[in-house]
């Protein structure tokens, strides 16, 4: 039985979530607390994802797909695949925090939005969100500084522009006429911001980046 350790808010959990809702691989959520992440207190890697397939122990995003594509989705790896798996983790994740946390309003509107009713109590939902509202503009502004992030969302609607241009090259889909794993990361990573407006925003911008989001969510959700 596959476990999935996670927040669901983040992207790098999404894309997880994505690649196994699309190969319709059944596993169990632990929704793991930001107060001291005990649901992990069985491994020393304090971050989500997390993932358990029956005995082993799997960390880190990249590695836990790896993992889920070689035993179960069993889709090819080449460079391609490689370098746009990279690209994922390494420049368009990073968009993120600046988007959804510029400063300490959005953001706290924000968290409004990510922390459902009932997931965490009253006083325990607002310490999280006002904590959080402080928090991510220190860790936005960071991402910015070290990737050299000016405008966040110009640079972000300029990746979108290379994702479709780039990776679909007028394709339905970055695996052709079905999607692949990259599909399912890219996806994945943005459907964990779609309800604060960063997807709205890059559908606006780009129609052929709308039609391939919309192809995709009723496979990957
Ligand atoms: N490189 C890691 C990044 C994971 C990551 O940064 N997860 C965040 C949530 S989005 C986290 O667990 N943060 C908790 C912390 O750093 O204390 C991966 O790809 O799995």
């Amino acid at each position: 039985m596959i476990t999935l350790y996670q927040f669901q808010s983040c992207p790098f959990c999404s894309k997880v979530r994505a690649l196994l809702a699309f190969i319709k691989e059944p596993y169990e959520i632990v929704e793991v607390s930001p107060f001291g992440m005990k649901e992990l207190d069985f491994t020393d890697h304090k971050k989500v994802p997390v993932l358990k397939d029956g005995d082993e122990v799997i960390v880190e995003s990249a590695t836990i797909i790896e993992h889920i594509n070689n035993k179960y989705a069993k889709f090819t790896v080449d460079d391609k695949t490689k370098e746009w798996t990279d690209w994922i983790d390494q420049t368009l994740v990073h968009y993120l925090p600046p988007l959804i946390h510029p400063n300490f309003k959005t953001s706290l509107r924000n968290f409004q939005r990510i922390i459902k009713p009932g997931q965490f109590g009253w006083l325990k939902g607002k310490v999280v969100r006002f904590a959080g509202a402080i928090a991510m503009p220190k860790v936005a502004r960071k991402m910015k500084d070290k990737y050299n992030i000016v405008d966040a969302e110009k640079e972000f609607l300029a990746a979108i522009d290379h994702w479709t241009t780039e990776g679909l090259k007028g394709n339905e889909f970055f695996g052709g006429e079905k999607p692949n794993y990259v599909d399912c990361s890219v996806f994945g990573v943005l459907n964990s911001c779609h309800e604060l407006g960063v997807v709205k925003r890059a559908m606006q911008h780009s129609k052929a980046f709308a039609l391939w989001y919309n192809r995709c969510h009723p496979l990957m959700t």
